[in-house]
């Protein structure tokens, strides 16, 4: 079908104008329209390409993940190699190294470019006459692996350069470091624990082994940033300064880190790496030093390079993050899946400015593999605010009192047994109504990215599962104000704020329910997939393997975790009581739409539709219908003789719509 020219320039408008929203959100952090705005862009140029699918080009927004797992990483060359760096530890080397500089340099005048060394993963992006077209890990640093279909998914990196002065340059091959926040690396972990799935040490290994993957929808699952620093190759363009490549590059719309600084000598030098010591842990990335470049390219050509490795560049590291201490203890955590996690009780030490009395021993076999034993004298690090771990033991300090750790039979919390499953690291407490599962559920049935219940603190919840109050999650829901006041001393106000969250609880989304349920392996990006597929919680619990495995994303493992969840008598037993007290979401039909998470009551009679119709409505434009009033109401539609309910909303507040406001809201 051939595309009609207004069809083919509304695509290319949609794609300039998404492209200027990506990099205002992604790059400048600055957007200028809401989500639902941007989602309405999207959405639109995706009809337009599935209409039309000649229109679709490599470089649409459209085109950033969806390319098939590959077989193996094609290497890629560097024409000009991607050097190393040297390093250095302390302001005496960096003098050294400062004044070898200038002894070179004839002692002319040398400025000097502090950026912030960020710990990821070298990269090197190829853009041809502005678009990008290959890129490639720095490998050995004279050739690296083909990752272009990986590094496509990152929403920093843009897949066409912004024209600088009407024009793009032919070449550029720019080089920067994909890096995982370290909020994100927390979360990725914390995810992966959950799935019993392996750890990744820090953040520099989780970028790493994200942009290795072979299957680039993994990629597009973690939330992989990227920073550019270098220009490895450039025609059609002249820079003549790192300050200038900093500017152009920004310019072009790729990321660049703001945190740089041009320095007139070495005091200021020494001053930047100061402060950025001092805001290291406020940092969302993890650093491991700074680097300094001389800031003329002229001057850097005549410094050349040795042992692969500039002469005209120096990494200064941080002090390292590692102390020595002794290992009290050894104590034993139940999770909210009831798995055992052995946890290293440690004489307080300080590690990079920070006090360290605890560090996680992940399992039984991780406590084996380090050979840590309660007594040990240990080496405990800490990389950025990555939770400590325990390096080593250091067992020629032991002294013969040291003891084994064994992992107990019985569950430390209630007593029941513990038992390891096959094929799996971690030990579990079998009774689901131990009272430390039942807390680290709640908690987690609470937690932000959950049902997201503020003023329900973990003390909080200790006490109300400690005082039988709370025996299921569901128990929540049953609370009342005199049972906060027994409990806690809560004041009458606090107590009320609390109950109004949790019956603010009640509007929580499919995705968010499906997460907060805590089903072992489902994290909140598996909770959204099965949420796009399955129309409620009674769908999910109904569908055959079969079923759960053709969602992309969910693999064998996930689907029989959710099979065990749902054929289990107490679980059953738990959504129902759930949806007793109103909670029971549907899929969203639309996550933008006028209604897109929002609650709607109707009371009276309505004369254009049924109520099933008017249900339907809402639903399909991203909201619930709910039967009873409650603080979790968006809007009450009052049809013809409304009752108790249009009562109710206007006590507590609530929009109340008549039919023709709600069919102009809804378009009907
Ligand atoms: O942030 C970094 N990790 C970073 C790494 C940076 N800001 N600048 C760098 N500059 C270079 C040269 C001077 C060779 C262009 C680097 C690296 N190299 C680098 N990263 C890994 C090996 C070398």
């Amino acid at each position: 079908m051939a595309v009609p020219p207004d069809v083919r320039t509304r695509a290319e408008a949609l794609r300039a104008e998404i492209r200027r929203h990506d990099h205002l959100y992604h790059v400048l952090d600055r957007p200028e329209i809401t989500d639902a705005e941007y989602d309405r862009l999207f959405r639109e140029l995706v009809a337009l390409e599935a209409q039309y699918p000649e229109l679709v080009t490599p470089d649409s927004p459209t085109q950033r993940a969806g390319a098939p797992p590959a077989e193996e990483f094609r290497p890629v060359p560097h024409a000009v190699p991607m050097l190393s760096l040297q390093n250095c530890f302390d302001a005496g080397e960096l003098r050294d190294w400062d004044d070898r500089v200038r002894r070179l340099l004839g002692g002319e005048p040398v400025l000097y470019v502090c950026e912030p060394k960020l710990d990821g993963l070298s990269v090197a992006l190829t853009y041809e006459d502005g678009r990008f077209t290959v890129g490639a890990t720095r490998g050995d640093g004279r050739t690296g692996e083909d990752v272009t279909a990986n590094l496509r998914t990152i929403r920093q990196l843009p897949l066409r350069l912004f024209p600088l002065n009407g024009t793009v340059p032919r070449l550029l091959e720019v080089r920067g470091e994909v890096y995982m926040e370290k909020a994100a690396f927390r979360a990725l972990n914390e995810e992966r624990a959950r799935r019993g799935e392996p750890e990744f040490a820090n953040p520099r290994n989780a970028a790493a082994g994200s942009l290795r993957q072979l299957d680039p929808a993994i990629t597009a699952s973690r939330p992989l940033k990227l920073f550019v620093y270098h220009v490895g190759r450039a025609e059609g363009i002249t820079i003549r300064t790192q300050e200038q490549l900093l500017r152009t590059l920004a310019a072009l719309g790729l990321p660049v880190n703001p945190r740089w600084e041009l320095c007139r000598d070495l005091a200021r030098v020494e001053a930047f790496y100061q402060d950025l010591l001092r805001h290291r842990e406020a940092l969302p990335y993890a650093t491991d030093g700074m680097v300094v470049k001389v800031n003329d390219l002229a001057q850097r050509e005549r410094l050349g390079e040795v042992a692969r490795a500039p002469r005209w560049a120096i990494a200064y590291k941080f002090p390292a993050e590692e102390a020595v201490t002794r290992v009290r203890e050894i104590a034993v955590q139940v999770g909210r899946t009831g798995a055992l996690t052995p946890v290293a009780i440690l004489d307080p030490v300080e590690v990079s400015g920070v006090t360290v009395s605890r560090a996680t021993l992940h399992n039984e076999d991780e406590v084996r593999r380090k050979d840590v034993r309660v007594g040990d004298w240990v080496v405990v690090r800490r990389a950025g605010d990555v939770i400590p771990e325990i390096v080593r033991s250091l067992p020629e300090r032991r002294t013969g009192e040291e003891r084994e750790f064994r992992m107990p039979d019985r569950c430390p919390a209630c007593g029941g047994p513990a038992v390891r499953l096959e094929d799996e690291a971690a030990h579990r407490c079998a009774n689901l109504s131990c009272p430390a599962r039942i807390r680290e559920a709640v908690r987690h049935y609470a937690s932000r990215r959950a049902a997201d219940i503020q003023g329900l603190g973990d003390k909080l919840v200790d006490r109300l599962v400690a005082a039988g109050l709370v025996r299921r999650i569901s128990d929540l829901y049953l609370l009342r104000a005199e049972d906060l006041l027994t409990v806690e001393r809560m004041g009458e106000k606090s107590a009320r704020n609390l109950l109004d969250q949790i019956e603010r609880s009640k509007g929580i989304t499919l995705p968010r329910l499906l997460y907060a349920l805590g089903i072992p392996h489902v994290g909140e990006r598996a909770a959204e997939l099965l949420a796009e597929r399955f129309p409620s919680l009674a769908a999910l619990a109904k569908a055959s393997a079969d079923e759960l495995t053709g969602v992309r994303g969910v693999g064998p493992e996930i689907a029989a975790s959710i099979a065990a969840f749902f054929g289990n008598e107490e679980n059953r037993r738990l959504i129902e009581a759930l949806a007793a007290a109103g909670i029971d979401p549907r899929a969203e039909g639309s996550r933008t739409g006028p209604l897109a998470g929002k609650v709607v009551v109707f009371t009276g009679t309505l004369s254009a539709f049924t109520r099933d119709e008017a249900r339907r409505i809402v639903e399909g434009l991203g909201g619930r219908a709910a039967s009873g009033v409650s603080r979790g109401v968006d809007y009450v539609v009052a049809g013809r003789d409304p009752g108790e309910k249009l009562l109710r909303a206007r006590e507590l507040g609530i929009p109340v719509l008549s039919e023709e406001e709600f069919r102009a809201l809804t378009g009907r």
